[in-house]
């Protein structure tokens, strides 16, 4: 028996040799503390919340998956048991980050939306949301863009076309008899101005653009009643 022990002594001994190394040390207290291993895993520990709080600092969560690897977080709703029940958060191995759940299939995550790396959205069918190029400017790339609603703004402008270096300006606004209107400085050349009055009109007093120019017109109507107006043109 005292020979059993001590040839399981030396094997236990060898078994934490072969396996020590650095350690670190996962604590929220002094003591007690967990103290793992690198690369031990600790499987499907069963917790109701993992919080890290940090009254001085912030804090970080860190997943770093390895030469041609990526991250993921699996997140899971309504006991998971049902397609759509589960969704991911992960970059893959070309640095964009790709959120996919699996409504489609139980248990089989698809991509429906991925931010790349560089900011364009990617959505699941494959049109594409693009700020990077312009701050000024998003293009919003599919076939059809359809929008349900009404695209409003008091500044409002629609540009219409797809030819290389010519396309229609729509330019819209709200003005007075004798105002001069300017516009966005959207025309390369005098738009059609068209002007109306903005309530019932029934002194059949003609309400028109005068003075036309890239840059605006000037208003003419009855002076008590106000005018919409709205211009078309080449941007
Ligand atoms: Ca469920």
């Amino acid at each position: 028996m005292k020979r059993m022990i001590e040839m399981l002594g030396v094997l236990v001994a060898s078994v934490v040799c072969a396996s020590a190394g650095t350690v670190s040390t996962v604590s929220s207290h002094a003591t007690p503390e967990l103290v793992s291993e690198i690369n031990t895993a600790l499987a499907n520990p069963v917790m109701n919340s993992l919080e890290l709080t940090n009254a001085l600092n912030a804090t970080t969560l860190t997943m770093m998956g390895g030469e041609t690897n990526g991250s993921t977080i699996k997140l899971g709703a309504d006991n998971g048991d049902d397609a759509g029940d589960r969704a991911s958060i992960g970059i893959d191995t070309s640095d964009n980050i790709v959120f996919s759940t699996d409504a489609d299939s139980k248990g089989t995550y698809a991509t429906k939306m991925t931010l790349g790396k560089t900011g364009i959205l990617t959505l699941k069918g494959g049109a594409t949301v693009d700020n990077t190029t312009s701050a000024a400017e998003v293009k919003i790339t599919e076939d059809t863009v359809d929008v349900v609603g009404s695209l409003q703004d008091d500044d409002v402008q629609v540009v219409v076309g797809n030819h290389t270096t010519t396309r229609l300006a729509l330019d819209v606004g709200a003005c007075t008899n004798g105002q001069v209107v300017s516009f966005a400085s959207w025309f390369t050349a005098a738009p059609k101005v068209f002007v109306e009055y903005n309530v019932a009109e029934t002194t059949a007093t003609t309400a028109y653009a005068a003075s036309v120019t890239t840059n605006g017109f000037t208003a003419v109507g009855q002076a008590t009643k106000g005018l919409n107006w709205f211009a078309i043109g080449t941007r």
